[in-house]
């Protein structure tokens, strides 16, 4: 995908990226050797060839599967400082990043490895990028929301450095309500709520409906089929919850890629951003996405320029840096 010079220089936020899905090929490699670990493929280039998604489901499997050579505070270091290089260029100037615990504790590598490797490579990003990051923790909603809340307590120690908190995984048989004490608890300890909403998924506008009335979320990721639903438009437009949608990712775990949906809820005043997903699994990072809706949308320059307006407005970053973003 040819990057026009606008989006290229455009100064980016992003507020929907997985840690774990910016694994590229060749650093999975990397880290198999090191850590001795045999991965089914002998290339970097058979890994990127077994990339082709036809559902969540599918896309899930090799994202868990390929975590197994994140093994040492080193390796998270490494995950993340690539991440950092890679969307320098792209005049990235701010991330919420989510990191997923569970699918490390799950495996036996404790949360202290995990999130001491993260943040040594946000402080080095910061001196050495310029690029300004903050943690969102994302518990997994196929699992027991008992190891949630284990998993939320777990974290008190390390609250500083972690901004609020969200759920990702499969929401089939998953939905926001399963996880409204663990929420509910994670607010009471001041961290700021965020959920995944699917689009495409049966019950997801019920889904949307319980995380902006009952949980209480300052943003939705994804929820852009929100559109079904006039009355829950009107009121997140009203409050300002924000939308992080995945165009890339969509085309690859849902029905298309929602950049008519963008523009719709743009339109209807709603701060709909547009963000990576996993991008070295869908093949897109910040700027490819802007430039997806740039080529599907047939959009103005402005409206782009809206769009990471909003992204900066709905962000979580404190207001002496939202000024800088702005
Ligand atoms: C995810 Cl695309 C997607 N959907 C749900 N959970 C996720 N975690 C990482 N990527
Ligand atoms: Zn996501």
């Amino acid at each position: 995908m040819e990057i026009s010079p606008f989006v290229l220089g455009l100064p980016k936020v992003e507020l929907h990226v997985h840690i774990e899905g910016t694994l590229e090929p060749e650093l999975k490699f990397e880290l198999a050797q090191r850590n001795g670990i045999k991965l089914p493929f002998d290339t970097p280039e058979q890994v990127r060839a077994s990339y082709k998604f036809d559902d969540l489901t599918s896309f899930l499997d090799a994202y868990y599967d390929g975590m197994s050579v994140l093994q040492t505070a080193e390796d998270f270091y490494a995950l993340a400082m690539a991440y950092f290089r890679k969307v320098a260029p792209q005049n990235l100037r701010y991330a919420e990043i989510f990191f997923d615990p569970q699918a490390h504790t799950s495996r036996g590598v404790p949360f202290n490895t995990v999130i001491t490797g993260l943040r040594r490579a946000q402080i080095e990003a910061e001196q050495q990028l310029g690029i300004t990051s903050a943690l969102i923790m994302c518990f997994l909603r196929d699992f027991q929301p008992e190891y949630a809340m284990a998993t939320l307590l777990e974290s008190l120690p390390y609250r500083r450095w972690i901004l609020g908190v969200g759920l990702d995984s499969d929401e089939n048989g998953n939905p926001p309500s399963k996880f409204a004490s663990v929420f509910a608890r994670a607010k009471a300890e001041g961290y700021l709520l965020t959920m995944h909403c699917d689009v495409d998924i049966p019950g997801s506008i019920e889904h949307i409906a319980t995380v902006i009335k009952e949980i209480g979320v300052a943003r939705i990721d994804h929820g852009t089929n929100i559109v079904e639903d006039p009355e829950l438009v009107r009121l997140i437009a009203e409050r300002g919850i924000g939308l992080t949608s995945c165009p890339i990712s969509n085309t690859w775990v849902s029905d298309g890629s929602k950049v008519a949906l963008i523009k719709q809820l743009a339109g209807e005043g709603v701060k709909v951003t547009v963000n990576s997903d996993d991008p070295a699994y869908f093949g897109g990072y910040i700027a490819e996405n802007y430039q997806r809706v740039a080529d599907e949308g047939d959009v103005s320059n402005e409206f782009l320029t809206q769009l990471a307006r909003n992204a900066v407005d709905i962000s979580w970053a404190p207001a002496v840096l939202k000024a800088q973003l702005r």
